[in-house]
């Protein structure tokens, strides 16, 4: 029973995505439970006054303390089991001076009408006009290109973390407000598991990277061997895509205190591996695939693999072992062979198979191995590894993919599902994951190549479409700027826009490259709902009102509420609500299904002015949920949804598709460029990590930046070795380079990283020396300057912002002063 409305819904459309606990959902016979109302009454009141008021965010859940009409502090919700240390920056981001004030309008836009000097996007020359304008000029602008272009000019696919919230939920309101006048072009997919998420239907019969693993509890109990492989939970399970229950940091103090063996494979010893004092095993990166290989292939001639298991519940292992062997192609996928591609001596290989067979092993598998050329192959290969082990479906062992992200392994809870906002017409059910609503739908990664090649045909997944003619984009909830790879070709690419409309509440590099920039409001400047946990479920928050809005800011709802009423559809898109009465409405739906659980629920008001999360029980069952055991114990009742039913190491449907760059069975490819690789050109691996003190670009531009930037810029990772060679030193400005793009950094020199390989995190705010030239040098240290904009394969076309090679070296000369943390001239910062 997929639970829609927890789906990870990144779909533009409105379309959930996220699919995933499944066994503990279907926990139903629960007898009568009662959720913990907890104490009503607190000192809660409206905004203005002075109070403490309950809300949430995608770093927890919080009371915002407010004076005078002002937060002055935030104090986590006492039931957060761990903190983020990012809400400083939370409270920080409300009264940030990269706060977007007003509307404001390109002045070449505003003077000369769309597709002026389009050249000039990013130079920061803004006009600021009345709420009363910006809405006419967007609306006109909607209307125009609709008209002379057609909805497939129009590209409101916007991806990104926009805040959580059942209404607020702005690209489900953008995708509503087109919708409702005539459609647009969408995209499927997401940058974080956008390989993945294609190739495991395939492979294991639903895209699995979503999805409940077995529960934290039973890892605690039965797990010998954890190995986190390219995963860093201890950073990223911070964050949840709704309000996050970090649930997963006191399993993981478990684990340790009982002294379960951790092993982290990783080019990075990173937080988790020096959490756990853990084993630390560090590959080439973009090499994992040939590892898993030389470890498979040690299994298999030693025979230590679980035929039966094999037979029972797999399909295909006969056409990959020639491969495995060497049969097919000449070339034994043995230890040796795996070794000189990733550098991790023969014999460790060896021993890892002999390792993982004699104990209950779970392979934690992150998730920056698929944002990789090839990705596919990563969690296909993983998989297949699993299946050898045997241990799919036994307590403890396996491979679960979540256990980084989200608090995924906590236990689920028996609540309700709370519905939300929709974007337009619902998709039918069961078929929602990867299909998207508007009228065209492109893969998310491929919106450069979009612009690039209009009308140009293109492959994915099994089909062949053609790009549509795009005139119009539309951003909200996301930061393109930062999120895309390669961009000086993105912005190239982007001039061939008429125009660019952006909400957003700060100076993003995305607003600072639009024509038409909107300030919205953020999370505490307006009434929510949503839950506690993607993966628990445990509460449901109401997210009230903390200050009035800043500035002119005002609510992403409102803004299109009143574009839509100007093209004559304002009824079609609120429906008659207000904001109490959509959020009401909400909870009355959660609470009819939990009377079919036999649940009470408290009527909304009182839940409302509680100023306290309602809490769920969690059952026994939900506590020893394992992935995978209902097929294991009765593979034909409970047949996976692939092809066959069963698990696919080799398959057909994909064998069909003939592509070159994505074979039947998992399989080792180069990538275009990698550490050590054929014709690699530059010396270093970017490794583009998730950043510990950010949410990708979000909070960058606030007080938490002081811990870690150096000399002002991003941090840069080094290992000495490199460091040595080119003569620099710890804390040296550093410009980073490839023929793609440049940077500044400030490098920190570490053995916590590997030879070879460096690290800036994603999310730094891109900062050009010269705003809309391309390959001008980026003054902060955007990654994304250096990766390469080309798709995995043509089965997924997802990023690949963990492809990237590179040089560094000392920055001579004056540093050129940071500007991106500052409003852009004339808008009022
Ligand atoms: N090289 C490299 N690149 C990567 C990655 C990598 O590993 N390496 N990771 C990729 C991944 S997995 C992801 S998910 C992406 C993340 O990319 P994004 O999700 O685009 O990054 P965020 O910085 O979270 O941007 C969200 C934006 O939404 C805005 N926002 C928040 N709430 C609201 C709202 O209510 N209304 C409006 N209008 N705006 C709002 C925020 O202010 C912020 O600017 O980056 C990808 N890029
Ligand atoms: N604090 C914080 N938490 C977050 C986010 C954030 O921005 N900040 N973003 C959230 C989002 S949207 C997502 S998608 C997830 C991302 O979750 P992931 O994609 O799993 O995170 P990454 O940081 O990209 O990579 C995890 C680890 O993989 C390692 N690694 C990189 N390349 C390789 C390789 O080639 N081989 C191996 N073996 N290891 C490699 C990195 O060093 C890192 O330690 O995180 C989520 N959590
Ligand atoms: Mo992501």
């Amino acid at each position: 029973m997929p639970n829609e409305n927890n789906y990870r819904d990144t779909g533009a459309s409105g379309v959930s995505r996220r699919r995933f606990i499944q066994g503990a959902l279907a926990t139903g016979a629960l007898g009568a439970a009662s959720p913990a109302l907890l104490a009503a009454g607190a000192r809660a009141q409206g905004a203005g006054g002075n109070a403490e008021i309950l809300t949430g965010s995608h770093w927890g859940a919080f009371y915002a303390k407010v004076e005078g009409g002002r937060v002055t502090g935030l104090r986590p919700w006492e039931k957060d089991p761990r903190p983020s240390h990012m809400l400083p920056g939370v409270l920080d981001s409300i009264y940030s001076p990269t706060r977007i004030r007003y509307p404001m309008v390109r002045r070449a836009w505003l003077e000369h009408g769309p597709g002026a000097d389009t050249a000039g996007r990013g130079k920061g020359d803004f006009v600021r006009v009345s709420w009363e304008k910006a809405l006419d000029l967007v609306a006109k602008e909607l209307d125009r290109v609709r008209r002379k272009h057609g909805p497939t000019s129009i590209f409101a696919g916007s991806y990104g973390w926009k805040s959580p919230g059942k209404l607020h939920n702005c690209q489900t309101l953008l995708s509503r407000a087109l919708t409702v006048n005539g459609g647009f072009v969408s995209r499927s997919g997401d940058y974080s598991t956008g390989a993945a998420q294609v190739i495991l239907p395939y492979v294991v019969g639903s895209i699995d990277v979503y999805e409940q693993p077995t529960v934290w509890p039973v890892v605690v109990e039965h797990t010998e061997l954890l190995v986190f492989w390219g995963a860093d939970p201890v950073v990223t399970n911070q964050i949840g895509w709704q309000v996050p229950d970090h649930g997963a940091f006191p399993a993981m103090d478990a684990v340790k205190q009982k002294g379960i063996k951790v092993l982290c494979i990783d080019p990075v010893r990173n937080d988790t591996c020096r959490f756990f004092g853990a084993e630390w095993l560090a590959p080439r990166p973009q090499t994992d695939v040939a590892l898993m290989l030389g470890i498979a292939h040690t299994l298999y001639t030693e025979n230590l693999h679980d035929a039966k298991f094999l037979a029972r519940y797999t399909t295909g292992f006969d056409r990959f072992v020639p491969y495995l062997t060497g049969k097919s192609d000449g070339v034994p996928k043995d230890a040796k062979w795996a070794s000189e591609i990733c550098e991790i001596p023969a014999d460790t290989i060896r021993d890892l198979a002999r390792r993982f067979a004699s104990k209950r092993t779970m392979l934690a598998g992150g998730w920056s191995i698929q944002r990789q050329h090839h990705g596919e192959q990563a969690h296909w290969m993983m998989v297949t590894l699993a299946a050898m082990l045997g241990q799919i479906g036994l307590p403890g062992g396996g491979y679960g993919f979540t256990y980084h992200y989200a608090n995924g392994g906590s236990p689920t809870a028996t609540g309700p599902v709370l519905p939300g906002i929709v974007g337009g017409a619902k998709p039918p059910p069961g078929s929602e994951w990867l299909e998207a609503g508007g009228t065209e739908t492109i893969p998310v990664a491929r919106v450069v190549e979009m612009l690039e090649n209009p009308g140009k045909p293109y492959d994915h997944n099994g089909r062949r479409a053609n790009y549509p003619d795009v005139r119009l984009a539309y951003w909200v909830g996301g930061n393109p700027f930062m999120h895309h790879q390669d961009r000086n070709r993105m912005l190239k690419a982007w001039q061939k826009l008429d125009t660019f409309i952006v909400h957003d509440f700060q100076w993003t590099a995305t607003a600072r490259h639009a024509d038409i920039v909107l300030p919205c409001t953020t999370s505490y400047e307006r009434n929510d709902i949503e839950g506690i946990g993607d993966y628990a479920m445990s509460h449901i928050l109401a997210m009230r009102k903390v200050i009035d809005p800043v500035y002119e800011s005002r609510n992403d709802y409102d803004i299109f509420a009143s574009i839509c009423e100007r093209l004559g559809t304002g009824k079609a898109f609120t429906e008659g609500r207000d904001e109490m009465g959509w959020i009401r409405s909400f909870y009355e739906a959660a609470r009819v299904q939990a009377r079919g659980k036999r649940m009470e629920m408290p009527v909304f008001d009182v839940f409302w002015n509680s100023n306290k999360p309602l809490a769920f029980p969690i059952s026994e069952e939900a506590k020893g949920y394992i992935r995978h055991k209902s097929f294991r114990d009765d593979p034909l009742l409970n047949a996976l949804g692939t092809a066959s039913g069963r698990i696919e190491i080799y398959s057909s449907n994909i064998a069909r598709m003939k592509y070159d760059d994505c074979p039947p069975h998992p399989t080792w490819m180069e990538p275009i460029e990698r550490l050590g690789g054929p014709t690699t050109k530059y010396p270093l691996h970017i490794v583009s990590s998730h950043p510990k003190s950010r949410l990708h670009s979000q909070l960058c531009g606030t007080v938490l930046r002081e811990s870690y930037a150096i000399q002002g810029r991003e941090p840069c990772l080094m290992n000495p070795e490199d460091a040595r060679r080119r003569g620099i030193a710890d804390g040296d400005l550093v410009r980073v380079f490839n023929d793609r793009g440049q940077m500044l950094a400030g490098v920190r020199l570490t053995d916590d990283i590997r030879p070879g390989a460096i690290r800036v995190c994603e999310g730094a705010w891109y900062d050009p020396a010269e705003g809309g030239k391309p390959g001008t040098l980026c003054r902060y240290g955007d990654v994304n300057n250096l990766t390469t904009g080309i798709g995995t394969s043509k089965l997924a076309q997802a990023n690949c912002g963990h492809t990237a090679m590179a040089d560094v070296e000392k920055f001579k000369g004056t540093p050129p002063p940071v500007e991106v943390f500052k409003a852009p001239r004339g808008a009022g910062g």
